[in-house]
């Protein structure tokens, strides 16, 4: 039996043609951004895609289907249900067989769109290795999907709530290319620089794509994390954000905020304490993040 996946019109037609497809993420929408700039972003997001020459396909899990590709009512339906559950590789099945409405982190959304045929895949920034890890063993499932599904995944950067030299240590082990895009030192979310280098560098959508290819000619698993650091216009300085991030984690601290409420609630914490500067630069980035993917998703279907 085949998965049950459910195409919008616009990506079912994409598939007719061979037309250039990009994967969008919908935790971020329910789980990341306040109610109306979630849904705004996300139409705003789709939008860019299209006028860089691709289509589309923002995925979510609703009436027993991966739905790859979501209709304009479909989308404000998910954006203000209070009741969505957080999926990754660990309960989409299950989310599938009940019935649940269910957004897809990255790790979902990577598996639905591989099964939908989909090379490439923009979010804001993927989950990693969360600060005191060694305690709490807290490492995201978006490090391992990467390692085992063959799509490539345009992030502005880990989040810079994590511990970003033990999550790179972690995609390193787990053989993910970490490429960034137009610059040597790795960015972090909200800032352009993280301080760290960058383990590969990349100037063009072209040697992404090629380099994605390449992958699979070599028969490796797994797919590649491009990193696109968010435009200048738009960076919160790391110095302003460490503060704030800092208050936020021990705020998450004290309350005991643990397993999938962590990330969403720093993300809350931080909008609150930046004056709402956080989603404002989360969504600079993610609009970035679509327009690069698009260019590569493009370059793919070329070659
Ligand atoms: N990037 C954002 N906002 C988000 C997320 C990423 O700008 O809300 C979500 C993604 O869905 C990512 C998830 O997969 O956070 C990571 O959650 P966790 O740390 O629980 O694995
Ligand atoms: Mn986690």
């Amino acid at each position: 039996m085949n998965a049950p996946l459910v195409f919008s019109a616009e990506v079912a037609a994409a598939r007719q043609t061979g037309a250039p497809v990009v994967a969008l993420e919908s935790t971020i929408i329910t789980h990341g951004m306040p109610y109306p700039q979630n849904v705004e972003t996300a139409q705003t997001v789709e939008s860019d895609i299209r006028a860089a020459g691709a289509v589309p396909a923002t995925i979510a899990v609703m009436g027993g289907a991966i739905h790859i590709g979501l209709e304009p009512d479909a989308l404000q339906t998910l954006a203000q249900a209070s009741a969505v559950a957080k999926l990754s590789r660990a309960d989409i099945a299950f989310a599938l067989a009940t019935g649940q409405t269910g957004a897809t982190t990255v790790a979902a959304t990577m598996i639905a769109a591989h099964l939908a045929g989909i090379a490439v895949f923009a979010t804001g920034g993927i989950g990693g290795v969360h600060r005191g890890a060694q305690s709490s063993f807290d490492i995201s499932a978006d490090l391992t999907e990467l390692a085992q599904t063959p799509v490539t995944v345009v992030a502005a950067g880990p989040k810079a709530i994590l511990d970003l030299p033990k999550t790179l240590e972690v995609l390193e082990t787990n053989g993910v290319p970490v490429i960034t895009y137009g610059q040597d030192e790795l960015p972090a979310f909200w800032s352009r620089d993280s301080g760290l280098p960058s383990p590969l560098r990349a100037d063009s959508p072209d040697d992404i794509a090629a380099a994605h290819l390449m992958r699979a000619r070599l028969n490796l698993p797994g797919g590649q994390l491009v990193a696109n650091p968010i435009p200048a216009n738009a960076e919160i300085p790391a110095a302003t954000l460490a503060p704030i991030i800092a208050r936020a984690l021990s705020e998450a601290d004290a309350q005991a905020i643990s397993a999938k409420q962590v990330t969403p609630f720093l993300l809350q914490r931080i909008f609150e304490l930046t004056n709402g500067d956080s989603l404002t630069a989360n969504i600079a980035l993610v609009r970035n993040n679509a327009r690069l993917a698009a260019r590569i998703a493009q370059k793919i279907a070329a070659r």
